[in-house]
């Protein structure tokens, strides 16, 4: 019996174009769902998901359309057996119901991929680099960062907080309940835990809204035997904080950014901020604070990143990277920010030999004792030539930054900026 002639080139064409295509358009976001390793792992892993994803989809396609297409057998004009139809009959059933199974499995990998794919794409969400020397950064030019391939939207009117848990009345608050509380206002640096060493995912804002404490006592007293606050977003994020960084000052609910509303993209119409803390603690959409006595593994630490996120020191160049050039025998200003969280920062210094020789930095003045600090340093290059900068700060704890690199996983970043410069 002849068989018929199966389009196999084309599907193997079709699925090549199909994962190049998809890998185009979702590649950057793709290789975010992380399970703590490394960008160029993930990126691996991502890719043959979705090689895979592709393969099954091409083979249910190839099965199907093979079938439909093959030309009738040569030779068998007379009716056929009915048990040659029965069997033909069931074969095609299987193939299609198999194909269907295949196919939805799929498309639920996919979309699993999606809804835990983070928007970790460093280069495309850091602040830009005319902006890295503004104290405040412009809110349209502030990092952002979100799981989500889609923010969610939500309506104000409809929107409610839910304080619940060891509380002595569970409260569901609206958005007027919020503003009616004392609002307090804090210039706060945020900065996420996947910033890497140099990186520019971290900014500052001015942030205003009720302290975290006012918006919990909404629910009346909370039970001594509490331990953490689980907190909730509309779109399924979910972090725990411990139950102490209630009493810190600087923990709070904001409702606004830079003078005005939370923008859609940092939170709207409620977000934590923990000054202090990697970005994943400071929780955007907020919908839910449930207070308990056990901790909930939050959605970036179940894949593999640190608990406390409490921020590492973190110092690097802002003006060599927008390409400014000294000339040997001329002073040249060399410019940057550090960041140790609520730790502050006690003194910058600067290297031109890479770490083998330091000198002290000036400090710019402190706007917050939860935002980062600038210095500014006046060099003369003794003759033209290369020099391999090297920055480091030291805390408000007197720990110097350490030198050893780590990277961004799991703990966040470690290690000094180091540039080289050529002077003229
Ligand atoms: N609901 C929700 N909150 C979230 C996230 C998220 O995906 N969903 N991402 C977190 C991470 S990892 C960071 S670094 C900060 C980023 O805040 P920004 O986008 O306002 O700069 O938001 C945090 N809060
Ligand atoms: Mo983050």
């Amino acid at each position: 019996m002849r068989r018929g002639v199966r389009p196999w080139r084309l599907t193997v064409l079709l699925g090549v174009a199909g994962f190049v295509g998809l890998w185009a358009l979702f590649g950057p976001v793709l290789d975010a769902n992380d399970a703590g390793g490394t960008l160029l792992l993930r990126r691996a892993v991502a890719a043959l998901t979705l090689a895979v994803d592709v393969a099954v989809g091409m083979a249910v396609l190839h099965l199907v359309l093979g079938r439909a297409l093959a030309p009738a057998p040569a030779g068998t004009q007379a009716p056929r057996p009915v048990e040659e139809e029965r069997r033909r009959f069931l074969g095609g059933l299987l193939t299609l119901g198999g194909g269907t199974l295949l196919g939805a499995g799929g498309l639920a990998a996919s979309l699993r991929s999606f809804t835990g794919a983070t928007n970790y794409d460093y280069e495309g969400h850091g602040v830009a680099t005319e902006h890295l020397l503004d104290a405040i950064t412009p809110t349209g030019a502030h990092y952002v960062v979100s799981k989500n391939l889609i923010d969610p939207t939500v309506d104000i009117g409809l929107w409610r907080l839910e304080v619940r848990g060891l509380v002595e009345r569970p409260a569901t608050v609206t958005i007027d309940d919020l503003r009616r509380l004392p609002q307090q206002e804090e210039i706060v640096t945020l900065e996420c835990i996947a910033n890497g060493v140099g990186g520019s995912l971290m900014s500052t804002a001015r942030w205003r809204g009720p302290r975290l404490a006012d918006v919990v006592g909404l629910a009346g007293r909370t039970d001594p035997r509490a331990t953490f606050l689980i907190v909730s977003a509309v779109d399924g994020y979910y972090d725990s904080l411990p139950a102490s960084v209630v009493d810190d000052p600087g923990t709070m609910v904001a409702l606004e950014m830079n003078g005005a509303p939370l923008p859609h993209r940092h939170g709207h119409p409620a977000r934590i901020l923990i000054p202090g803390r990697y970005g994943e603690k400071n929780m955007k959409w907020l919908s839910g604070i449930e207070v308990a006595d056990h901790d909930h593994t939050g959605f970036y630490q179940r894949q593999g990143w640190s608990e406390s996120a409490v921020v590492r020191t973190f110092s690097r160049f802002d003006n060599l990277e927008a390409g400014s050039r000294p000339t040997a025998g001329q002073a040249f200003e060399v410019r940057g920010h550090a960041y140790a969280g609520t730790r502050g920062i006690r003194s910058v210094q600067v290297s031109t030999d890479s770490g083998a020789t330091w000198s002290e930095a000036d400090l710019d003045a402190q706007v917050s004792p939860y935002a980062w600090r600038f210095f500014r340093w006046t060099w003369t290059p003794p003759a033209p030539g290369r020099y391999r900068m090297a920055v480091r700060a030291v805390d408000g704890t007197g720990t110097v930054q350490p030198d050893r690199y780590e990277d961004i996983v799991p703990r966040g970043a470690s290690g000094y900026h180091r540039f080289d410069v050529d002077a003229r």
